[in-house]
């Protein structure tokens, strides 16, 4: 409940007025495994509540090269948190966001969005495997033109534990 505050709060000092977007409906987050079209590191579109993360040469199957490693903060024991503002999908639906995920301890993903009357929803899905391994969130999104949508990613439990690893974050379509 403590990193549910957190990412609200954050989430909330970040937020503006959205558009929807007019990207195709599937894939719709650019760099998605943390690689650009030349297959060099690229962190694009991040942003971090404590200590930023980092890149590294190890991957899923699929995954390229790539992927991003974020460390719990050492100095207060809190979750390492990074988020990314979306444009509002174009098209009402099913949709799922998903991410490949190595965790040292506990690692998640949410999707939070924040309604022009300020109510919040969000979804999450946890792993606590030390293996490469996808976990997903699937929900109906339908959202208007100032809804704020927000994906987020955290990782580790405190300050004793190592890093956790993401890759291939998508949302996609499916009906
Ligand atoms: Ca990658």
């Amino acid at each position: 409940m403590r990193n549910v505050i957190l990412i609200i709060l954050f989430v909330a000092i970040v937020s503006g007025c959205g558009k929807k977007s007019t990207e195709p409906s599937s894939d719709i987050i650019f760099f998605d495994s943390f690689e650009n079209f030349a297959g060099r590191p690229e962190l694009s579109g991040w942003e971090w509540v404590w200590d930023e993360g980092t890149l590294v040469y190890d991957a899923p199957a699929g995954g390229g090269l790539w992927s991003l490693e974020l460390h719990s903060s050492p100095y207060i024991g809190e979750p390492g948190i990074a988020i990314r503002e979306l444009n509002p999908p174009q098209e009402d639906g099913i949709y799922r966001f998903s991410a490949w995920v190595k965790s040292d301890c506990e690692a998640s993903i949410h999707w939070l969005i924040r309604t022009g009357n300020d109510n919040y929803q969000m979804n999450h899905a946890t792993t606590f495997e030390s293996g490469w391994t996808m976990i997903s969130i699937t929900d109906t999104l339908s959202l208007e033109g100032c809804d704020l949508f927000e994906i987020v990613l955290t990782a580790g439990c405190d300050s004793s534990v190592g890093p956790n690893y993401f890759d291939m974050v998508k949302l996609e379509k499916l009906d």
